[in-house]
């Protein structure tokens, strides 16, 4: 038999994880679980970068793990873990920063927006932040990433760096693909449809995973939209309403052309209560289930013992293999 391919990805535990993040990522994680052999993080690691309450990012980072599993996602199939328990990543790290370049780093343009929101605090991490990020990827020797597209210029990062160790060294890492959804692969801000929805904006600009029905739909009817009543798919002209489409979308299947024709009368009432429709009824059986899993620390502690050691061991391999190749010396000579 032929073996799985494999899929790695993170999400960072900040704050509460969005309806983006669930379109963009977290939905595609359970669809591959059966045909791919997958490792998906907490990014603990990522998450400092930016300055944490402590207290607060410890219970981001559970409430983060439950939402993985309430979505579905098995632990027996995937590997589930936090980046900080596998101290190989800090490690591959380090390596892959000698073999980044400063110029590379200055053109990534989360770096840029990331600078300006924290203007206080542009620290050498927020910087070789991507540097990171190749270093989960290409630790597992990884030939998938499911990723929003606001990822797409990070991973291209990571697939130029690994190509340029492997013309050094000879094939030490797979160069990895990344795997965008077909819609909804940057899922807009609710109040600037013009920049991407963000667990770090002001709270009425995005839908959390875990927001109730009646705060759902008052967000969503609150959302900005335009001085027109046409649903219509022109993410130029009309970018709050096409980004309400794309929501719909990616959670009906039904394409635009169809959405377009089911509110081809009804003006922008009926159309944002059927995408409040849409995303409590994808959203809800999640929430029951997070309300059940978060309340049982005995099985979360297991999951989080047994990924770290699961994936401890795929990511030693690769880490003997590049000490090996960059040469440093081994501990037993
Ligand atoms: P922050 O806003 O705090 O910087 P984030 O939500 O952008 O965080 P992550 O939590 O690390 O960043 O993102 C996890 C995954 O969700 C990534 O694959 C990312 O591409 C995807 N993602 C994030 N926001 C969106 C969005 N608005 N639309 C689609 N995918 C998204
Ligand atoms: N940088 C990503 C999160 C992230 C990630 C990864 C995604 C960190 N490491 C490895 C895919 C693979 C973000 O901010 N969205």
């Amino acid at each position: 038999m032929e073996a799985k391919k494999r899929i790695f990805s993170g999400i960072q535990p900040t704050g509460n994880l969005t309806l983006g993040n669930y379109i963009g990522a977290l939905r595609n994680f359970s669809l591959l679980q059966d045909e791919y052999d997958c490792l998906y993080s907490i990014v603990d690691l990522h998450a400092i970068t930016v300055r944490q309450n402590p207290a607060e990012l410890r219970k981001a980072c559970l409430r983060t793990l439950a939402i993985f599993l309430a979505s579905g996602l098995d632990p027996e199939k995937n590997i589930i873990y936090f980046q900080s328990h596998v101290h190989q990543h800090a490690e591959l790290s380090w390596i892959l920063n000698c073999f980044t370049y400063m110029g590379e780093l200055s053109r990534m343009t989360q770096f840029k927006d990331k600078s300006q929101k924290h203007a206080d605090n542009i620290n050498a991490g927020l910087f070789t932040y991507p540097v990171l990020m190749a270093a989960d990827i290409l630790l597992y020797q990884t030939d998938l990433v499911p990723i929003g597209a606001d990822q797409k210029q990070h991973l291209e990062l990571a697939r130029n760096v690994a190509d340029r160790f492997n013309k050094i060294y000879g094939d030490v890492f797979v160069v990895p693909e990344g795997y965008f959804p077909k819609v909804g692969a940057r899922v807009m801000s609710l109040q600037e449809p013009t920049r991407k929805m963000s667990k770090s904006d002001p709270e009425d600009t995005y839908i959390a995973i875990l927001d109730n029905p009646d705060i759902i739909r008052k967000k969503l009817r609150r959302a900005i939209t335009d001085s027109e009543s046409e649903v219509r798919f022109d993410p130029e002209n009309k970018p709050g309403v096409s980004n309400l489409m794309s929501i719909l979308s990616a959670l009906s299947g039904k394409s635009m052309e169809a959405i377009q024709a089911d509110f081809a009368n009804t003006g922008y009432g009926a159309f944002k209560d059927a995408v409040a429709d849409a995303v409590i009824s994808a959203l809800e059986p999640i929430q029951k289930r997070y309300a059940e899993i978060s309340a049982d620390k005995e099985y979360l502690q297991k999951v989080l013992t047994s990924g770290a050691e699961r994936a401890d061991a795929i990511a030693r391999r690769t880490m003997r293999k590049v000490r090996k190749k960059v040469g440093l010396a081994p501990l037993e000579l």
